[in-house]
């Protein structure tokens, strides 16, 4: 399996740090002017969706926003992370983004997606998140906490945890992907300087999971066409249950 995962480019120290610590920055991911391209992008995006404005906006369905966010998706710099947490048939949840405006406080820890799931949480990763950062990001710009191994510890945080005293605040520069297992406590940072913290979110999940979006049936008509068997294996397409056997039911895409 090590070799296996060597071959796929995956740096065996690097790997034993995300493994221990649970998360891992891989910086150059995204070029300067990539991300100062999808940063513009964004907030254009951002400011069309007036009734979302808050301290903190999402910005989401970013499949169904064109070519340039679906590129995203498998890139070869951060696919083999995912493989490595979540196995090769891993599953899209959702492709996002997160705006920190100025002011905005600290977040509220949490854990990704795993709310339902009685503890101890599973000993292997059930979600994985990836954070690409459009800004350089820094303990006064929100960049995100996070405290370093508590995957291990298989429970969510408690609800009226403020700050642990083993948190980290990120620091790393724009281009760079903040990847972690999903059962990392973390949150976003509050944002004390005058500009907006922006990032990308591609968040991922073991493919028996139900993702948080509905891409089988929502996917835009572009996106669909120009997918590979494996991009729809991402969306789903491979995950959803069988149909009737006969007659044949009215379907979209199955
Ligand atoms: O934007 C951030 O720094 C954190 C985002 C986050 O908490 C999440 O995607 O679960």
């Amino acid at each position: 399996m090590i070799e296996q995962e060597q071959a796929a480019g995956l740096n065996r120290q690097q790997q034993e740090y995300l493994d221990v610590q649970g998360y891992l920055l891989l910086e150059g991911v995204l070029s300067p002017s990539e991300a100062v391209q999808y940063r513009q992008q964004l907030l254009a995006l951002a400011a069309q969706e007036p009734g979302r404005i808050n301290p903190t906006q999402h910005v989401r369905w970013l499949v169904n926003k064109g070519a340039d966010y679906r590129k995203l998706l498998l890139h070869p710099a951060v696919d083999p992370w995912f493989r490595h947490l979540l196995g090769d048939d891993y599953a899209l949840s959702t492709l996002t983004s997160n705006v920190v405006r100025p002011g905005a406080p600290d977040g509220r820890y949490h854990t990704d997606f795993q709310d339902r799931v009685p503890e101890p949480l599973p000993e292997f990763p059930l979600t994985a998140n990836s954070l690409w950062l459009l800004d350089e990001f820094t303990p006064e710009n929100g960049g995100t906490r996070l405290v370093p191994g508590s995957h291990r510890w298989r429970r969510r945080p408690p609800p009226d945890l403020a700050v642990h005293p083993d948190e980290i605040r990120i620091a790393a520069p724009a281009g760079s992907v903040l990847l972690f297992n999903g059962g990392v406590w973390h949150s976003s940072g509050a944002n004390t300087t005058d500009r907006e913290r922006v990032c990308l979110i591609c968040f991922c999940l073991r493919s028996f999971m139900k993702p948080q979006f509905d891409f089988v049936h929502y996917l835009s008509d572009e996106a669909y066409a120009e997918a590979t068997p494996e991009l729809k294996r991402l969306y789903g397409f491979t995950a959803w249950p069988q149909p009737v056997d006969e007659p044949a039911a009215p379907k979209r895409r199955l």
